[in-house]
């Protein structure tokens, strides 16, 4: 079968891209262990307030871990709990949210952190807030009508 040369050439260029964007994603699962943000841990919906960590939101130092506190949330139609916490300038901090009732969002304005609330699932992130001052965290995914008032504080502090 003859081939002409460019489509040759625009072949090889589509399939080498493929391998290497396969290879890039396999490495970064596989050996650098980065995941989701969410969906791997469940939770009964409506035992939230009975679930460990959930039945005590809010900051928890913890020991022996790679972070230094636990920071957890518990999202409802339309707050945040807690409402407001101070982080010490500096401390890893691995937050744990999920949600009571509809899908909610947990954006911390300013950093890396954008996560997805479903119901039924608990979502994870971990950060060292290296910078003093103010995060607010906001509800990027539309849950009603009081969704623009859906808002917690975080104060990293020295
Ligand atoms: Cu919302």
């Amino acid at each position: 079968m003859h081939m002409h040369k460019f489509e040759k050439i625009w072949l090889i260029f589509g399939v080498t891209a493929l391998i290497v964007f396969l290879s890039t994603i396999g490495v970064s699962a596989f050996y650098l262990g980065n995941k989701p943000p969410s969906c791997l841990t469940t939770i009964n919906p409506n035992k939230v307030d009975q679930t460990a960590p959930f039945n005590k939101p809010g900051l928890h130092k913890v020991e022996g871990k790679d972070w230094d506190y636990d920071l957890v949330y518990v999202a409802q139609t339309f707050a945040y709990n807690p409402t407001v916490v101070k982080i010490p300038l500096g401390a890893r901090v691995r937050i744990v949210a999920t949600t009571k009732d509809v899908v909610h969002g947990f954006e911390v304005a300013g950093t890396n952190i954008n996560m997805m609330l479903e119901p039924g699932y608990v979502s994870e992130f971990t950060k060292t807030f290296n910078k003093a001052g103010e995060y607010l965290i906001v509800c990027n995914e539309y849950c009603g009508a009081g969704h623009h008032l859906m808002s917690s504080k975080i104060e990293v502090i020295k």
